[in-house]
């Protein structure tokens, strides 16, 4: 899979050369490329924003940076998430779905947003047609400095479900948030009892089928507590 970052703030990637990403990377499972948007501006102060019309606070990204930078990504089969906490929710769904696709290109807006008519821009006619897909997306209801961030968390969460990036593909299947929509059941390894507080008998008994059954039922109580 192929993925883009245009962020002001490359250094913010520095955490995907670390742990499986970094290992899906050296394996050729992931190629990311990250972009700085301030080498693209042509002023003598590296604009990127100014004051948004109709007035009100803070700054918003200029559509003739943003369109400088996406034009060369943004050529055909590929999706662009622009990062906004009033995008649609990110959840397991949606990460299994961008598993799937050829080319990711993110979009982390920074202070107030980025022109909307960039948004309106690709998503025209044309673009659908070369396969351009655009999508907003937030991952929660909090409010963050920048969408750098909420595109490592999705990077982590969307790559990880890549065939090949996974050291052990049978830690997908059991796994909190899968399908069926239960958080995963306590784990416990040795010793047998730490600190006064022993292992659930169950996980001792050899039994696989009341050990799946027992998993479930904690899996469901732990989703009743979560909710
Ligand atoms: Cl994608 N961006 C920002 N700035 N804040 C967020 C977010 C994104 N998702 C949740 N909060």
């Amino acid at each position: 899979m192929k993925i883009d970052a245009v962020t002001i703030f490359p250094e913010y990637f520095a955490p995907a050369q670390l742990s499986l990403l970094g290992k899906a990377q050296n394996k050729g499972i992931v190629d990311l490329a990250v972009h700085d948007l301030r080498s693209i501006t042509s002023d003598n102060h590296n604009t990127v924003d100014d004051t948004p019309y109709g007035g009100g606070a803070g700054m918003v990204m200029l559509p003739e940076v943003w369109g400088k930078a996406l034009d060369p990504l943004l050529i055909s089969d590929v999706d662009l998430i622009i990062l906004t906490p009033a995008g649609k929710r990110f959840n397991q769904a949606m990460a299994e779905s961008f598993a799937k696709v050829n080319h990711l290109v993110f979009a982390c807006g920074r202070y107030e947003g980025i022109d909307d008519r960039v948004r309106q821009y690709y998503s025209q006619p044309e673009f659908v047609k070369s396969g351009v897909r655009v999508h907003e997306v937030s991952i929660g209801d909090y409010v963050l400095g920048g969408g750098e961030v909420a595109s490592l968390v999705m990077i982590e969460a969307i790559t990880r479900l890549i065939p090949g990036v996974l050291g052990n593909p049978e830690s997908l299947m059991d796994e909190s948030h899968n399908s069926d929509g239960y958080l995963e059941y306590p784990n416990f390894t040795k010793p047998q009892e730490w600190r006064g507080i022993s292992v659930p008998e169950i996980l001792l008994s050899g039994n696989h089928g009341e050990i799946a059954k027992w998993r479930k039922l904690q899996a469901q109580e732990r989703a009743k507590k979560a909710h």
